[in-house]
């Protein structure tokens, strides 16, 4: 023969899996070489006009005439693991660099196969695998959105969807889009929250969105027949939600125990709860407007700190599905409010405070009327040399709020805030951020200013260390 082989891709195995492997390359207008040790399967290739020709993958003269230089990638696809790492080694001496991918009965030959020289190895069964728990991952979301789907019908009238107590992006954006998926079942809802919108971004968000919400010790609760809540899972659990109202739905990302609600969907393996809304609107094929796709893909991008923190696939995939509907020029308007007054002067009090132990910081904030600073203040003196923990702590009215950042990967911050400070108040968080409050009552009648922000400090500062397990000199 005188004219070498020239295909881009080579299969070599075509058994069941080359055999669909080659249809499918050459369905995609692809040129494809087919090549197996049995006559009868090179015929019925041939039959159906694929180019095949018999031969020994463990032959090295089967590939004196393949002009290499013209293929992109070699397939070895039979079930003998033995002859493809045969088959592997010849085609690697023979180019470096074309990309072989190999097929290896079992994960224990895999690493062999890619000493051989293979680029990527097949393993059927790990392939198997992953597309089954793929299945079972889109069966339990189905299911999980019927049972949605029932408990919304179910309202009789208007349904109530709370956010934690002076929501952000993520809070608010998830509350949006179950306003829209009960709208698309014929229910009307309103979004109702505690406290303040308070960080310039997210009344930057509400703002330039038009967000409707109303603030829920404005509203008289008894007109609504259901209650929603999103991005935390009980009243009174980081929010200010009456303890005896019954939550119908929630939907949360922060881990937590025994939540009684007709439908429960905590996730605590996503980085925003606004992903986990997002795929709800993935799976019921709604197409979310562009105030929706903006403000969930805004919630996800500030929840994980620009997709920094804290972020899993599932984070980065609903970032993706939203990204064509999102309106870019409004997140970048969102993002660049100016810092107000009060931020920079917390910001001031917390760094000229600091107090340094190896790589932690802690500092005091200052009498603040606005609590949303302090996790500001934590993340920007996280950006300070040699500092791997911050806690940062404030008085606002009758408590002290705690807000922790931390980049160490031996400590989990929310634990640490939850031996620290669990006793005295409430304490949380997850292994990079944290947050805590404690009633000033446990510092008794302490009412100077100054003597009480020492004698909070010294107490913070001792649980604080003590839970990390520092000694302090005195
Ligand atoms: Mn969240």
């Amino acid at each position: 023969m005188e004219e070498k082989f020239s295909h881009e891709y080579i299969v070599i195995g075509c058994g069941a899996t080359g055999f669909s492997v080659v249809k499918e390359l050459v369905r995609k207008g692809k040129k494809v070489l087919a090549i197996d040790i049995s006559k009868e399967r090179v015929e019925v290739l041939r039959d159906e006009n694929y180019d095949a020709i018999v031969g020994d993958a463990t032959d090295e003269s089967l590939y004196q005439d393949i002009d290499f230089s013209k293929v992109s990638i070699v397939m070895v696809l039979t079930s003998d693991t033995e002859a493809n790492k045969r088959a592997v080694e010849i085609v690697r001496s023979i180019s470096k660099d074309v990309f072989i991918i190999a097929r290896s009965q079992s994960s224990k030959t895999k690493e062999e196969l890619e000493q051989a020289g293979a680029d990527f190895v097949v393993v059927p069964s790990e392939a198997m695998k992953t597309i089954v728990l793929e299945v079972i991952r889109k069966a339990d979301t189905y299911r999980k959105l019927k049972l949605l789907a029932k408990v919304i019908e179910s309202c009789r009238g208007r349904l109530g969807i709370f956010t934690h107590d002076n929501p952000d992006p993520d809070a608010i954006s998830s509350a949006l889009a179950l306003k829209e998926i009960a709208r698309y079942y014929g229910v009307e809802a309103d979004i109702l929250y505690y406290g303040d919108i308070m960080h310039q971004e997210n009344r930057a968000m509400v703002n330039l969105l038009e967000i409707e919400m109303l603030k829920a010790d404005e509203v008289d609760l008894s007109i609504y027949d259901k209650f929603a809540i999103v991005d935390c899972s009980k009243p009174g659990v980081n929010n200010s939600i009456p303890q005896n109202i019954h939550i119908s739905i929630v939907i949360d990302h922060h881990p937590a125990e025994d939540v009684m609600a007709d439908f429960v969907d905590i996730r605590t393996d996503v980085g925003a709860c606004a992903t986990i809304l997002t795929e709800y609107l993935k799976e019921m094929r709604i197409t979310p407007s562009r105030t929706l796709a903006t403000a969930l893909f805004f919630g996800i991008k500030t929840e994980t700190n620009n997709f920094k923190k804290n972020t899993r696939t599932a984070d980065f995939l609903a970032a993706a599905f939203l990204y064509p509907f999102v309106d870019h020029e409004l997140i970048e308007k969102m993002e660049g409010p100016a810092i107000s007054t009060e931020t920079l002067d917390v910001l001031a009090t917390a760094i000229k405070n600091r107090q340094v132990y190896s790589s932690f910081l802690i500092s005091f904030a200052g009498y603040i009327t606005n609590r949303d600073v302090l996790p500001q203040a934590a993340d920007f003196l996280l950006r300070l040399e040699g500092i791997s923990t911050v806690l940062v702590f404030g008085i606002l009215k009758d408590k002290v709020y705690i807000s922790a950042r931390n980049k160490d990967v031996r400590i989990n911050i929310g634990e640490v805030l939850k031996r620290a400070f669990g006793d005295v108040g409430s304490a949380g968080g997850h292994a990079h951020s944290g947050g805590a409050q404690i009633p000033l009552g446990i510092f008794g009648e302490v009412t100077d200013r100054d003597a009480l922000a020492k004698l909070v400090t010294e107490a913070i500062k001792k649980r604080f260390l003590n839970a990390l397990g520092v000694e302090v000199k005195e």
